[in-house]
């Protein structure tokens, strides 16, 4: 039996990771320090702060500012990074995803959404997608972003989920860690997720029944 499924947001629903790539890029720029989409894997599933210090860290600027000065860039790459949710749309949901849900859901299994993003209710508004989820867990409930277990617990917990029972959905290494270190099944889509109980390049290839026979074969 199947607990509960939990999805990670940016870079599973929607793409939205892209748009942290930018806008990050943007802001690193403006202080000289040149990032690329390599670097930026390891800023998914990372908090804003958590994130801008790893970019300092990267110019090795990491003690050149104060922590004002730092709250301050924080905010311009979240005012560059909202912008672009003004594009969008429920079309951008991505491939695979709406099929997936409905699958679930005909399961009759709980889904949740675990993103440490403080934008996530506004991203799965402009995606019509509020009313899919069962339980969001978000910033707002955590004080801990990826690779500690702590939001995908949260969700488990507001689903009424044992964890050794749920699936959970990433795209982040500290997202499958994060899972990992939950006791649940994860799904990693994309590169560099070797942790992942069951791996996959993109989100079009995510099948249902190909899922629960990977999470069964694993609970046996
Ligand atoms: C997301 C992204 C991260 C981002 C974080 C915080 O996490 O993957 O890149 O830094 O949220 O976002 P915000 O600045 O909007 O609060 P998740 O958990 O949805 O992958
Ligand atoms: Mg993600």
């Amino acid at each position: 039996k199947i607990d509960a499924v939990i999805f990670d947001l940016d870079g599973i629903i929607t793409d939205t990771a892209h748009f942290h790539f930018l806008a990050w890029k943007q802001l690193a720029e403006e202080i000289g320090i040149s990032i690329d989409e390599e670097f930026n894997e390891r800023l998914k599933g990372i908090s804003r702060m958590d994130s801008l210090e790893l970019i300092l860290e990267e110019g090795n600027r990491q003690h050149d500012f104060t922590s004002i000065e730092k709250e301050e860039m924080a905010e311009r790459k979240n005012a560059n990074y909202v912008n672009y949710l003004d594009e969008l749309t429920p079309e951008h949901v991505l491939p695979g995803i709406m099929d997936l849900i409905k699958s679930i859901k005909t399961d009759g299994i709980p889904i949740g959404l675990a993103s440490v993003s403080k934008n996530a209710e506004t991203v799965l508004r402009a995606l019509n997608l509020v009313e899919a989820f069962d339980y969001c867990a978000d910033a707002s409930k955590i004080s801990k972003s990826k690779p500690d277990p702590e939001i995908f617990l949260t969700a488990c917990k507001g689903l009424n989920a044992v964890p050794e029972r749920s699936i959970g959905i990433e795209d982040a290494v500290a997202g499958v860690e994060s899972i990992k270190a939950s006791g649940m099944f994860a799904v990693g889509v994309g590169k560099q997720l070797s942790k992942a109980d069951y791996q996959l390049m993109s989100t079009g290839q995510l099948q249902w029944e190909k899922i629960k026979e990977a999470f069964n074969k694993w609970n046996d």
